[in-house]
């Protein structure tokens, strides 16, 4: 039987298990990445593992996301990391050198390798047909160690695209479409790999567009063949020796299927507060729009800045809109600006900012209070953006054109504009004067750490009984954004984790971090796709600190279930949906770890409420005695004992 890219990406990594569906898989990441946001912590654990160096063919840590400097916090955080890199055998890039996803697909990412990262848009690299996984911080420092990656084996669902996208009808609208058809949940233990005609009608940025946002649906990647087109994309980058053609075979077999016709495809908009609120945007044109965001890591490429610069040549942002482009890297902007189009977006008004990942996650450019914001970037979740009173609303970089002009939202094509011709440049502008190559060798240097950068925090084994108050109940798709807060008020406490978590749950009930402190010890009851979005593995850490010893959900996103189990949190799942109505906040629970086995039935008893209800772990044994002993760096400490 003929293999799937994706099987033949996995089976090249694969160094424990059987690529057999549902099977628990180990492979080996032969890339790792970070950034300034996740990757502190994920250096602290690194060390803690004791190593000298990397055992990876390359590590790189990109300084793409703390960038603005209010204090002594980011810059601390700069500095630390390019101390650590250095001595691990770690390439860093200086502050603001582009986009962690946009650089490591120019510069690093290719054909056939596996690259984990701490970011979930670590699937950018399904691009160029690389395996791309986003983890949490303690995956990826065991990756660094040489340690093996384990996730189930997914279902692997073929996407076959026909057609040609419609004139100003880009490559975000495909992710789009599909966030419209599977929604936020509908790629969890899924790959989504691109096939059919359509795929050759894009370009590899295109692809790296679609494949960055699958992230949205939950899948464990995305990713598109490496072909003909992939090759001229390494010949323009100056590195062609990288690339190697990789097809699935002729006699694949997939488990789903998604047609899509791009010739078909509408302009489409994701409405407040998830990325799979989708409708055509002529639905809601004509709203009256404060603020745009062009940039971020789904749609910061040379095409994208170029097809705003020409929407936009000659005209103004309007005067009712504050409009801001960020770059995805050097290489883009020096592109640009060598086609005169930077100085024409500033003609126009468009602000132009570092070239960093920037308002995404709220690191500045916040809207104002109720302000509507049109972003290009791929999150649009409640208080994301640093205000939440704040509307989000995620669009292609011709929507966000277009609009940025009227004040309105609006659909390019109802502007009368010529269709948007790109044709990659024979050779980009290559430019690695911010990469700091690390020392040949372990150096005995200190590490320069500031004050805010606090040690990792030790949690004890869990107990066999743990009696537990329901601190909290939630519905379905919580994201990380609303268990630890994103924004430039919170994210410089990342690595803090006291100060980080007075504010866990902050988005949902500010009385949270108070209440669990004073509790001790206690549960989250959840609905679906519980810990949807980032890889921060804070949401599980903070939590943990602040006495959370178990969740219980309908089901769980697949980054956050992992940070679990890393940090000592118990996950289980409901056997039977309704009784989620079983659990009050302020119940008291109790369960017994000593009876947690895996694939074994287990009892949880709501004591306030004299129940005893049915649960599942999603966790395999080994993962189960993980969390028993409080977390992966205990567990390790045992092993390595
Ligand atoms: C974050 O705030 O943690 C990040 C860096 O912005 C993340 C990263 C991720 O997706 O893993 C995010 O986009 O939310």
């Amino acid at each position: 039987m003929g293999l799937t890219v994706a099987e033949k990406l996995i089976n090249a990594a694969l160094v424990d298990g059987e690529m057999k569906k549902g099977n628990r898989i180990g492979i080996r990441m032969s890339q790792t990445l970070t950034h300034d946001l996740t990757g502190v912590m994920t250096y602290l654990e690194f060390e803690a593992m004791g190593l000298k160096r990397v055992k990876t063919d390359l590590s790189v840590s990109y300084i793409d996301h703390n960038i603005l400097q209010a204090d002594f916090k980011n810059p601390d955080d700069h500095r630390f990391l390019m101390d650590i890199t250095n001595k691990f055998g770690i390439i860093c890039t200086k502050p603001a050198s582009g986009i962690c996803h946009q650089l490591h697909l120019e510069r690093f990412a290719k054909p056939g390798t596996s690259i984990i990262g701490s970011d979930s848009h670590t699937v950018n690299a399904g691009g160029v047909g690389a395996l791309g996984i986003g983890a949490g911080g303690l995956d990826v420092a065991m990756a660094m160690a040489g340690e093996p990656f384990y996730i189930k084996m997914p279902e692997i669902t073929k996407v076959v695209l026909t057609g040609e996208l419609p004139p100003l009808v880009s490559a975000k609208n495909v992710i789009l479409e599909i966030l419209r058809r599977i929604s936020v949940k509908g790629g969890i233990n899924c790959i989504l790999e691109y096939t059919g005609p359509g795929v050759a009608t894009l370009n590899v940025t295109e692809r790296a567009t679609i494949c960055n946002m699958g992230a949205e649906t939950g899948a464990t990647t995305s990713v598109f063949p490496s072909d003909e087109i992939t090759r001229q994309w390494f010949k323009a980058q100056g590195r062609e020796q990288d690339w190697v053609a990789i097809l699935p075979d002729e006699d694949a077999v997939y488990d789903s299927v998604i047609e899509i016709n791009m010739s078909e495809l509408d302009s489409l908009i994701a409405l407040p507060h998830q990325p799979d609120n989708v409708v055509p945007v002529r639905e809601v044109a004509g709203m009256a729009i404060d603020q745009v965001m062009f940039g971020g890591c789904t749609n910061s490429s040379l095409q994208d800045v170029l097809s705003i610069a020409k929407i936009l040549d000659g005209k103004t942002v309007h005067s009712n809109v504050d409009a801001a482009l960020y770059c995805g890297s050097r290489q883009v902007m020096l592109e640009s600006m060598r086609r005169g189009v930077i100085d024409n977006l500033m003609c126009s008004g468009v602000r132009i900012m570092e070239m960093f990942c920037g308002a995404c996650n709220g690191m500045g450019f916040a809207p104002p209070t109720n302000g509507i914001s049109l972003r290009t970037g791929p999150r649009n979740f409640i208080g994301r953006c640093g205000t939440e009173s704040a509307n989000v609303y995620l669009v292609s970089p011709e929507v966000a054109a277009a609009s940025a002009i009227r004040g309105r939202i609006t659909d390019p094509r109802d502007l009368g504009l010529a269709s948007l011709r790109y044709e990659i440049p024979a050779r980009f502008i290559i430019d690695e004067s911010m990469f700091l190559k690390p020392s040949e060798q372990y150096d005995d240097k200190p590490i320069r750490r500031g004050p805010n950068i606090r040690p990792l925090p030790e949690f004890e084994a869990l107990g066999e009984d743990i009696s537990g108050e329901v601190l909290i109940k939630v519905e379905d798709d919580i994201t990380t954004d609303h268990i630890v807060p994103a924004g430039a008020n919170f994210m410089p406490i990342r690595c803090n984790t006291p100060e980080i978590a007075k504010y866990v749950f902050k988005v949902i009930d500010e009385s949270f971090a108070e209440r669990a402190k004073k509790v001790g010890s206690g549960i989250v009851i959840a609905g679906h796709n519980y810990g949807q979005g980032s890889s921060r593995e804070q949401a599980a850490l903070a939590p943990r600190y602040l006495g959370v010893k178990a969740v219980i959900a309908k089901s769980f996103a697949r980054i956050h279930l992992a940070n679990l189990v890393n940090f000592g949190i118990i996950p289980l799942i409901f056997t039977d949906e309704s009784d989620f109505a079983a659990f009050e906040q302020g119940d008291v629970i109790s369960l017994d770890t000593a009876l947690l086995q895996e694939g074994t039935p287990y009892i949880v008893r709501n004591r306030s409420k004299n129940l005893e209800i049915k649960v599942g772990s999603p966790l395999s044994q080994d993962e189960l005695d993980i969390v028993k002993v409080g977390g992966r760096l205990n567990w390790i400490k045992i092993r390595n004992s």
